[in-house]
């Protein structure tokens, strides 16, 4: 048995002990500050705050990210298909570019993701819009994809319940799974609390806090900075069926995003914000109003009278310069600093890391 330590219960450290319990002669202790089944977080962890939706981010020339976003596809794909309390629910996603920041921002250049290419194309029906569906004085571009909305809390939870059920569900001497709430200063503490005694590998986890952590190299530190997003959570009496995202541009609140996410359940998640470097608590009160005079401006089909706001939603985007960062250090790995896809890259992020883990094994098997 190979004891390790995940540090994390975001959607990263979830997804990684996951698939290491996959391995029957792992034993996996998951430690976290914070966890989805929390109802409020004194300290920052973003997972339970996104949306969340697959829209990935890879540059055209980036294969590493692709390949790490696809198998993630793929994964969420099947749970939508077979698994049905998984929360992950099937979506049309929709994105339309409006023509100032055509002209602005692109030069006039249709810019079009890497998933609207090659192989890809196909399995995620990919498919510009023609100029006949969408508002040409609005609208200089508009596409669509098979896309999917993930109710993270549930989701999350979804994963706990596996990982109890591949352990044998009962903690006992011999029980592969356990979760233990803990603070730690540094990775190197992190040893010690494997549920049966020091752990040969720790798994670092830990979003945008690691920060925090006394131990970590002085160059990563100056890495990580947050990317505050605030979302509203409203009844969905708009008739929105699908995944909406206008690409806006306002100079005068660069900021300022255009995004809906209607869940299965009858929510509608409405976004956001994109601040780089923000870490207040605060929600500028004005900002609700803008939103909703550009929903009736550009998304003008769907009903946003007398829209009823649930609850407002803040959270921090853990980046880092360079992206995000799968290596392994001796019997460390690091898997940290996914910004705005944590989600839509959770599965090949995992996948890595367990290859990770095994050749770590194979090498102290020698
Ligand atoms: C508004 C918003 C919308 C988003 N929408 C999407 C989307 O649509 N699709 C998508 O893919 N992504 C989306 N994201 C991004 C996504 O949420 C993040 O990339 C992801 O949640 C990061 O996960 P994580 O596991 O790395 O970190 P976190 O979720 O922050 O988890 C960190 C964990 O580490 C623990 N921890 C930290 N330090 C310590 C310590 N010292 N001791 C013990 N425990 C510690 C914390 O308690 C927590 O359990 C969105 C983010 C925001 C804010
Ligand atoms: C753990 O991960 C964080 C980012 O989440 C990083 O800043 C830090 O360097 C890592 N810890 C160590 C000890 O390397
Ligand atoms: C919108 O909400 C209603 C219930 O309020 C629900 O029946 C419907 O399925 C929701 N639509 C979507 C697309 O989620
Ligand atoms: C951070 O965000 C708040 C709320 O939106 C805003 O009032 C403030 O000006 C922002 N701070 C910086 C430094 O941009
Ligand atoms: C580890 O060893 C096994 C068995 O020898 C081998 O199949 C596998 O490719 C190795 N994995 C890594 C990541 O080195
Ligand atoms: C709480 C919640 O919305 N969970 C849903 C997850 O999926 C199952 C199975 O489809 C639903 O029954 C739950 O309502």
């Amino acid at each position: 048995m190979t004891k390790i330590v995940v540090v994390g219960a975001g959607i990263i450290g979830l997804t990684v002990a996951h698939e290491l319990l996959k391995d029957e002669s792992n034993q996996v202790t998951i430690i976290a500050q914070q966890f989805p089944t929390d109802f409020e977080f004194a300290t920052p962890y973003t997972s339970p705050i996104a949306g969340a939706n697959w829209c990935s981010f890879a540059e055209l020339n980036d294969k590493f990210t692709q390949e790490i976003d696809k198998n993630s596809y793929l994964k969420f794909q099947e749970l939508i298909k077979n698994v049905p309390q998984a929360n992950v629910t099937a979506r049309k996603d929709i994105t339309y570019i409006p023509i100032n920041k055509f002209k602005t921002i692109y030069k006039g250049v249709k810019v079009l993701p890497w998933f609207a290419y090659g192989d890809m194309k196909k399995i995620i029906g990919f498919r510009e819009l023609n100029p006949s569906e969408y508002d040409t004085s609005l609208f200089a571009y508009a596409y669509e994809y098979n896309g999917m909305v993930i109710r993270t809390g549930y989701y999350m939870t979804y994963l706990i319940n596996e990982m109890w059920k591949m352990s044998g569900d009962v903690e006992t001497s011999t029980s592969r799974f356990s979760m233990r709430r803990a603070t730690i200063k540094s990775l190197s503490e992190a040893y010690t609390y494997h549920q049966h005694g020091r752990a040969e590998i720790v798994i670092n986890c830990t979003g945008l806090l690691a920060k925090n952590l006394l131990d970590i190299e002085s160059e990563e530190k100056e890495k990580l900075y947050p990317v505050r997003g605030v979302v509203f959570v409203a009844e969905n009496t708009t008739g929105m069926k699908t995944l909406s995202v206008v690409d806006i541009y306002d100079p005068e609140y660069p900021e300022e995003k255009l995004y809906f996410m209607p869940r299965r359940e009858g929510e509608l998640i409405m976004g956001g914000v994109f601040q780089v470097n923000n870490d207040t608590k605060d929600i500028d009160p004005t900002f609700i109003h803008r939103l909703l005079s550009r929903c009736k401006k550009y998304l003008s089909q769907h009903n946003w009278e007398n829209i009823k706001i649930i609850r407002t939603q803040f959270g921090y985007r853990p980046f880092r310069k360079g992206g995000y960062r799968i290596e392994r250090k001796g019997n460390i790995v690091h898997v940290y600093g996914f910004g705005a896809g944590g989600f839509q890259s959770s599965w090949g992020a995992a996948a890595k890391s367990v290859e990770l883990v095994k050749e770590y094994q194979n090498k102290s098997k020698f």
